[in-house]
C-alpha cells in the first residue's frame, strides 16, 4: 500500500467521524494487513492533532471473550485517545455528534512515568500511580458497526469517547471484581473484570508491548483504558448510563 493510499484511506475514516456518516468497510475496496492498518489509524490520528487535538491516552480492544465474540473478531487491539474524547463523571453527550454510539464498562490506568518499551507484569506497578472505573463510547465509523479487524484498527479501534469515575490508589485490587452496566437503573449487561485476560493489569502489560511495537510512546499522565469487560450497549437518547465496578466505584454519563 502506497504512502498516498494510507493518507486518502485516513482522511475517508477521519471525514466519516467528523461528518457523522458511517461509510462502507475499507477492506471492501482495499487490500492492507495488519500494520497497514495501523498506520491508517496513526495518519488519521495524526490530522486531529493537526487540528488541535491533544493524546490523553491509549485503549486496548478485544480483551475479553465477550468482546471477541459480540464482534466476530479473535485479536487484540489498540487505539489512540485524545482530549476531544474525554468527558466529565456524569457529563451529557452531544449525542448528535456520533453514528451509532454504544457504551461499554472498562477500567481505566494512570500511567506516571512515560513507557516506551514493553514493560513486564512485575514491573508495572512502577508506571501506575492510579485506577478508576471508566465507561467507553465506541462509535464504529462503518455502517452497521460490522468491520474486519483490519477495518476496525484503521478506524482507531470505535474510539469515540470515555468518562472516567474517581481515581484510587494504583494498589487497588481490580481483578475479581464484579462489574455491571446500567441504563436508567436498569441493569443490561454484566460481568467480572476476571473476563478481561484474566486480570486488566494484564491488558496494561500488553498495551506497552503493542505500543512498543507500533512506536507510540505511552506519555506520562496518559490514561489506559483496558478493554471492555461486557459485550456493549447502543445507546439512545436521554438515557443514563452507567458503570458500577465492586471495589472501584462508579460512573455515569447522560445522552
Ligand atoms: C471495537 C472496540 C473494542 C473493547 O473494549 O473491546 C473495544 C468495537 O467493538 O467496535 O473498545
Ligand atoms: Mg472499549
Amino acid at each position: 500500500m502506497t504512502e498516498t493510499t494510507i493518507q486518502q484511506l485516513a482522511a475517508t475514516v477521519d471525514n466519516a467521524a467528523r461528518n457523522r456518516l458511517a461509510i462502507s468497510q475499507l477492506s471492501l475496496e482495499n487490500n492492507f494487513d495488519i500494520d497497514e492498518s495501523y498506520a491508517i489509524q496513526a495518519t488519521s490520528i495524526q490530522r486531529r492533532l493537526d487540528r488541535g487535538e491533544r493524546l490523553v491516552g491509549l485503549k486496548m480492544g478485544f480483551t475479553s471473550e465477550a468482546k471477541m465474540k459480540q464482534m466476530g473478531v479473535s485479536d487484540m487491539i489498540w487505539g489512540r485517545l485524545t482530549d476531544d474524547m474525554m468527558y466529565g463523571n456524569g457529563d451529557m453527550l452531544p449525542f448528535g455528534k456520533f453514528i451509532h454510539p454504544r457504551a461499554e464498562p472498562e477500567v481505566a490506568f494512570f500511567i506516571k512515568k512515560e513507557i516506551t518499551e514493553e514493560v513486564s507484569l512485575e514491573d508495572l506497578p512502577n508506571y501506575v500511580s492510579a485506577v478508576a472505573p471508566a465507561i467507553e463510547i465506541i462509535d464504529s465509523r462503518y455502517e452497521n458497526f460490522k468491520f474486519s479487524l483490519e477495518d476496525v484498527i484503521a478506524d482507531n479501534c470505535s474510539s469515540a469517547g470515555f468518562a472516567l469515575g474517581e481515581w484510587l490508589p494504583a494498589d487497588t485490587p481490580v481483578n475479581h471484581r464484579k462489574v455491571s452496566l446500567t441504563i436508567d437503573g436498569a441493569e443490561v449487561q454484566s460481568g467480572s473484570t476476571d473476563a478481561i485476560l484474566g486480570d486488566p493489569w494484564k491488558a496494561l502489560q500488553a498495551c506497552t508491548r503493542l505500543a512498543a511495537k507500533y512506536g507510540q510512546p505511552i506519555p506520562e499522565r496518559a490514561i489506559v483504558l483496558a478493554g471492555a469487560a461486557t459485550s456493549a450497549v447502543y445507546l439512545k437518547e436521554r438515557q443514563e448510563v452507567r458503570a458500577v465496578i465492586d471495589g472501584l466505584g462508579e460512573v455515569k454519563l447522560r445522552t
